[in-house]
């Protein structure tokens, strides 16, 4: 446990800052109630009366509030609180921690503030009251960038795979590879250290097995981090089709509000718009695009050389068509061209999703009605997903659903309860780091080389996984790290 001197304190506002019913600021470092005492009196004895009474030390137990009057310096009153007591090292940080809840004024906040910098307590600065419970063993650094998405992350896949993070789950991981290469280091630390008339003969090969497992561990915790990304950010939606099927229209009904600009003179959108989309607990990104066709206009040009690269980059892309623009005959031919055509300009990755969605219900004709349920049908039934929906009637529940089934079956093996996803980039460094080690040191066992020069790689290997969940690193490294995090934190 390092030891901070009582001079080393440090204090934050740690709900956010403004006007609101209540603020909770934290203190934390070696003796902090002593050093508060003489500024705490019981609430009922008010300030400068004759009983006026301090606390002791001895009166605030541990997790436990007490409905405290804090005065100032100069015995005037700051405010009525309750302070909560944490005793070190059962405390969050490690260290001796007070919580004191304040009435919400920002009045009320600079006097309780300019009071502790008074009595030599400092600001802390953003993460370091995570960084002290890192540095003082509380947690490792998974769960504490776990804590940092926690409060950060904006999606409800975010806040699972945040929560599975801060309950230790990579960390498990790591722990286990780390514990299987030792078991098998022992292998190569024995043909160093002994002949092989005592440890058998040395047959590196056999090992193979067991370190092919190790890394196929390695690249799983790998492959978790982009599904992890896509996740906390929201899968990306992309309306990809020509100029007037109704994309603008179609994005602004999804969302609830104007968002893009809707018009009957084609080629109306130019820059590609992006709004954040929940439904349900299913988040997405929504991306309104150019029309593609064609076009001399210079603008318009750029547009669909964007949409043509957001729609490549989407998870999913929703091929958006007028039916009363197609050919009533032979509408499921017209569908699968028009879809094949409008796919075939964009750089698709293999996993992307494709729906088909017909706009404009409310203006569909009997016969053509008709003919888009005979010929959906028959889409439907070779695999096709198709969605009917009518933005000026604000019907798009069928869209809704196949974005929502879509999510699930993407997100199903990324977030499972026993899943590891690695939340951070430094893991990931971490992850890749080790798994090149590892290469290495299976390409020496692949050639039965020296005991040696494996164990030295397979060293390496540990190292690396350790570094996941953290060691001690320099004081800049971690610097590095906290400073993202929120003061107060
Ligand atoms: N009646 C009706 N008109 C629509 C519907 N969706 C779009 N429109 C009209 O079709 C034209 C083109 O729509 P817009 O959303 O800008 O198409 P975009 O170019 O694909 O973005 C506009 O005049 C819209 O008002 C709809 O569901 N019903
Ligand atoms: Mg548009």
């Amino acid at each position: 446990m390092r030891d901070y001197s009582a001079h080393d304190a440090i204090f934050a506002l740690s709900s956010a800052k403004g006007r609101s019913a209540i603020s909770l600021h934290r203190i934390s470092g070696s003796r902090v109630l002593e050093v508060l005492l003489p500024y705490l009196i019981p609430a009922k004895i008010r300030s400068g009366s004759a009983d006026r009474k301090n606390f002791r030390a001895a009166d605030f137990e541990h997790a436990k509030s007490k409905y405290v009057t804090v005065s100032g310096s100069d015995g005037n009153i700051i405010d009525d609180c309750v302070v909560t007591f944490f005793k070190g090292p059962s405390s969050f940080t490690g260290e001796d921690t007070l919580e004191i809840s304040t009435h919400g004024n920002p009045l009320i906040t600079a006097r309780l503030h300019s009071l502790l910098r008074a009595i030599g307590l400092r600001e802390a600065k953003p993460g370091e009251f995570t960084q002290r419970a890192f540095l003082n063993g509380k947690l490792d650094l998974t769960r504490a960038e776990a804590i940092d998405q926690l409060i950060h992350t904006e999606t409800e896949a975010g806040l699972d795979l945040a929560r599975s993070a801060s309950e230790g789950r990579i960390s498990q991981v790591a722990d286990r590879i780390k514990e299987q290469l030792t078991g098998i280091m022992s292998y190569f630390e024995a043909h160093i250290d002994f002949a092989d008339d005592e440890v058998g003969s040395y047959d590196s090969k056999s090992k193979v097995d067991e370190l092919l497992h190790i890394d196929s561990e390695l690249r799983q915790l790998a492959n978790s981090f982009s599904a992890g990304l896509k996740l906390r950010e929201g899968l990306r939606v992309s309306f990809l089709g020509t100029p007037n099927a109704g994309k603008s229209s179609l994005y602004n009904a999804l969302l609830g509000y104007e968002r893009a600009i809707v018009t009957n003179v084609p080629g109306t959108t130019r820059d590609v718009v992006e709004d954040r989309l929940k439904i349900r607990n299913c988040d997405f990104i929504l991306l309104d695009t150019a029309g593609l066709r064609s076009t001399d206009d210079q603008v318009e040009k750029i547009g669909v050389a964007r949409t043509i690269q957001s729609s490549s980059a989407a998870d999913i892309v929703c091929i958006v068509l007028d039916p009363s623009q197609l050919d009533a005959g032979s509408f499921a031919d017209s569908i699968q061209k028009e879809s094949a055509k409008l796919l075939s300009h964009l750089n698709r990755p293999k996993n992307q999703c494709v729906l088909n969605v017909l706009t404009k219900q409310d203006t569909w004709t009997p016969e053509l009605r008709a003919s888009v349920d005979l010929h959906v049908t028959k889409l439907r039934n070779s695999g096709y997903e198709i969605a009917c929906t009518s933005s000026s009637s604000n019907n798009t529940a069928e869209l809704a659903e196949l974005l929502e089934k879509y999510h699930k079956r993407l997100t199903a093996d990324t977030v499972t309860p026993e899943s590891a996803v690695l939340i951070s980039q430094r893991q990931y460094d971490k992850v890749q780091l080790a798994r090149q080690s590892l290469g290495a040191a299976i390409d020496l066992v692949q050639k039965n080389d020296f005991p040696e020069k494996v164990a030295s790689m397979l060293i390496q290997t540990a190292q690396h996984t350790c570094d996941i969940v953290g060691e001690i690193g320099t004081e800049d490294v971690l610097e590095k790290i906290f400073s993202s995090f929120c003061i107060g934190k």
